[in-house]
């Protein structure tokens, strides 16, 4: 068991005490940073990069390197699940990832099945593995995965959507089938956390970037209900550390009780919620992650800091708060301006921690 030198980000997540506020930011180790675009290149492209673990490592450390981030991220994407299920996932160039065969046919469907995680996601785990060993305890390892229904959108619509036609005509008509596919994502994402968990993932996120796209009702019955079952099945414990987990839907503002309700550790929170008052609401059950607008980084440093200072001050003092963007970093996003953002967190966060309240 190594011992991590900078627990914070773990501690944050279960509520407990922490000199400052940790801060780590959702796509870090991506096309923003310079280095990153050269070790894709190398590796000829994205798949090339995710699929190799020796990669895959170096890409995770690389924004550690930069900057005095909490946490570091496994370098992967959510969709090599529905890809080792045989979709058959590609990236068109300038088009984002699209699926082969989408699931669309009855038959198709019924065939659907939770793939072998050991054999067919084998890279991941190794990536997991190996970025352990490079990390040395510096840092804890987030591993995470796509959110039942978020994993269904790109499975059925067959790549990105601006509307999501076809994954919401099958949930209106036939949702059966609909569910079929959710139980299957979820059995997988289960096995899949927890192989990720067990390789050395010390703590792990759900991203439910769509869920937040439906109706309340349907969000409870094709989302929620599908991450509290993997909230319910994920391990908690391994090697004798709590394995906290964190549950982000973009754009479920309205519906943070009944996702703290899910038994998760912390919520996510996208830029559109006040941070304060998402704390009056679930902060004495869950801790809270988040949520500068990510498109705050295109502003000079000093307006970052401004807008850092009133995230803080609105979360307030006192510990159960992980520091990150809303969504992830814009590949446009000037370095330099991350950098400011993880200092001002650091500088600005200390007197919440300390025994006299701030304000
Ligand atoms: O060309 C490139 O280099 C690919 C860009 C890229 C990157 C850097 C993709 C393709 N995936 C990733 C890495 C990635 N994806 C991480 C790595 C760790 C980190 O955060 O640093 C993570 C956690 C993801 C998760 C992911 N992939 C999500 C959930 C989070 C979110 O951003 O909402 C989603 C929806 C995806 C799908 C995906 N993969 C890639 C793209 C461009 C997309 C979005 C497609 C779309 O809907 O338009």
């Amino acid at each position: 068991m190594t011992i991590l030198k900078n627990d914070t980000f773990i501690k944050a997540l279960l509520r407990q005490p922490t000199p400052y506020t940790p801060v780590w930011i959702m796509r870090q180790a991506g096309r923003y940073l310079p280095e990153y675009n050269a070790t894709r290149k190398r590796a000829g492209s994205f798949l090339g990069l995710a699929k190799n673990p020796g990669f895959a490592t170096e890409v995770t450390l690389q924004p550690l390197e930069r900057f005095p981030l909490d946490a570091a991220i496994l370098f992967s994407d959510i969709l090599t699940v529905p890809d080792a299920m045989g979709l058959g996932l590609y990236f068109a160039e300038g088009e984002g990832p699209k699926f082969e065969r989408p699931l669309r046919e009855e038959a198709a469907v019924n065939k659907l099945a939770v793939p072998d995680i050991g054999s067919t996601l084998r890279y991941v785990t190794d990536a997991v593995s190996q970025i352990r060993r490079a990390l040395g305890g510096r840092v804890p390892l987030i591993g995470f995965s796509g959110s039942p229904y978020t994993l269904a959108c790109y499975m059925i619509e067959g790549g990105g959507s601006a509307d999501f036609r076809t994954i919401k005509t099958m949930l209106y008509e036939r949702p059966d089938l609909l569910h079929r596919i959710l139980d299957i994502n979820a059995q997988s994402v289960i096995a899949y956390l927890n192989a990720r968990i067990e390789a050395g993932a010390q703590a792990v996120m759900i991203f439910d970037t769509w869920g937040g796209s439906l109706p309340a009702a349907a969000y409870r019955e094709f989302s929620l209900a599908y991450i509290q079952r993997i909230v319910a099945g994920l391990i908690k414990t391994c090697d004798g550390a709590r394995v906290p987990n964190i549950v982000f839907t973009k754009g479920g503002g309205l519906w943070l009780e009944d996702i703290a309700a899910t038994g998760c550790d912390a919520v996510g929170l996208d830029w559109t919620c006040d941070i304060g008052a998402a704390r009056a609401r679930v902060g004495g059950k869950v801790a809270l992650q988040g949520n500068l607008d990510p498109m705050t980084l295109f502003a000079q440093p000093e307006a970052i800091r401004a807008q850092v200072a009133a995230v803080l001050a609105s979360y307030g003092h006192g510990p159960g708060h992980v520091f990150n963007l809303g969504h992830g970093v814009s590949q446009f996003t000037n370095p330099d301006h991350v950098g400011a953002l993880v200092e001002a967190v650091h500088e600005f966060s200390r007197p919440y921690h300390s025994g006299q309240a701030a304000h």
